[in-house]
């Protein structure tokens, strides 16, 4: 009788703790969707790059360029930081909201599945015109002239420039081997946080920032390509699938500093008005913690780490299929 009550209480206290997320939303690799998903999908992002912006931040247009402000304006306390994996988790979970609140896009935000591509994304169907997002940059400006979204005025960037400019691309398939899945397995298979998150932002962010080049190589506007999103959810589902290994412990622990260097290598050197981090949005130090603060300036309101660190938790709820 004891043990069963136990048990009971058992399977109540794990029914509770995942109860919040009973349908998460199926986040696919790209080369799955069909020719439909994938248009609904570009179609979608064009519906944002449409519409206009409403939260008033310096340069955006649309809400696209809303959504690349929330990386451009805090670019140096987002990077090389402990909050840079739960930080762009957030980013990728506000673009997907806003293509299905906004724009009545149907499904979940793909992601795509760099290792099949890593060395020769020259080739990638990511680059399709048709059922893609255009090809390589042409010309001196490397300006995108083909795919849907190759008249796109940037109103953001280059790095902190509020100037237009199309959006260009230089694809490096030398450059794109950073995405390999050998360098994605020994990321997954590191043993603690801190090893896992330098893993990670290290060789597969490269590979699919360099391997496409142009303004995804920028470390302060990338997000003006939409290739952004679907090279950082790839990178969203190495840390879950790093997390799964071990879900309680690695879905509560975070660290490192949330100071920046001076000088990030490859990022636009940080104007003098944009301030320095002092690591105060919500830590009581300079080291990251769960209550540190997730300022996505009003795109959607701002969360904690804690608020992102499961998947399929009380906030968050998808899965990578
Ligand atoms: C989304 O669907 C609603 C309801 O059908 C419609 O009123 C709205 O115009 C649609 N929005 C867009 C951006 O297509
Ligand atoms: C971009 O503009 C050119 C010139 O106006 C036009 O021919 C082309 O169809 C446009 N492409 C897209 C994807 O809208
Ligand atoms: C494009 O990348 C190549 C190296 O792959 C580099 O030599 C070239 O300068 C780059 N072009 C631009 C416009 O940045
Ligand atoms: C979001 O967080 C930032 C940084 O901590 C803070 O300055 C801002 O006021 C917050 N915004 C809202 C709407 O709470
Ligand atoms: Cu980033």
């Amino acid at each position: 009788m004891a043990q069963i009550s136990k048990l009971v209480s058992l399977l109540l206290m794990a029914s509770s703790a995942f109860a919040a997320c009973t349908n998460p939303g199926k986040r696919r690799a790209w080369h799955t969707l069909s020719n439909d998903e994938k248009l609904e999908y570009t179609n979608a992002e064009l519906c944002l790059m449409e519409k206009p912006a409403h939260l008033g931040l310096p340069g955006a247009r649309t809400r696209f360029d809303e959504l690349q402000a929330i990386h451009q304006l805090q670019a140096y306390s987002t990077h090389f930081v402990g909050a840079f994996l739960p930080f762009h988790r957030m980013m990728m979970h506000s673009h997907e909201e806003a293509l299905r609140g906004e724009c009545n896009y149907t499904g979940y935000q793909p992601y795509w599945a760099e290792e099949l591509d890593a060395g020769k994304f020259t080739s990638s169907i990511l680059l399709d015109p048709t059922h893609g997002f255009g090809g390589d940059g042409f010309g001196a400006g490397k300006c995108i002239t083909t795919g849907p979204f190759a008249n796109y005025t940037n109103s953001l960037g280059p790095g902190y420039q509020i100037t237009d400019h199309c959006i260009d691309r230089n694809v490096s398939d030398f450059m794109s081997r950073g995405s390999s899945q050998a360098n994605a397995d020994a990321c997954v298979a590191k043993t603690d946080f801190e090893a896992a998150w330098h893993c990670i932002e290290g060789q597969p962010h490269s590979g699919g920032h360099g391997g496409v080049g142009g303004q995804m190589l920028n470390g302060v506007s990338s997000p003006g390509d939409p290739l952004f999103y679907l090279h950082h959810t790839w990178l969203d589902k190495l840390f879950w699938d790093w997390q799964a290994g071990d879900r309680p412990t690695r879905t509560t622990s975070i660290g490192g500093s949330n100071i920046a260097p001076d000088e990030i290598l490859g990022f636009p050197t940080r104007p003098s008005d944009v301030p320095k981090p002092t690591g105060a949005d919500g830590d009581p130090g300079t080291i990251t913690t769960l209550g540190h603060v997730l300022n996505m300036y009003g795109n959607m309101p701002n969360k904690t780490v804690a608020d992102v660190m499961d998947i399929q938790g009380d906030y968050l709820c998808y899965e990578y299929v």
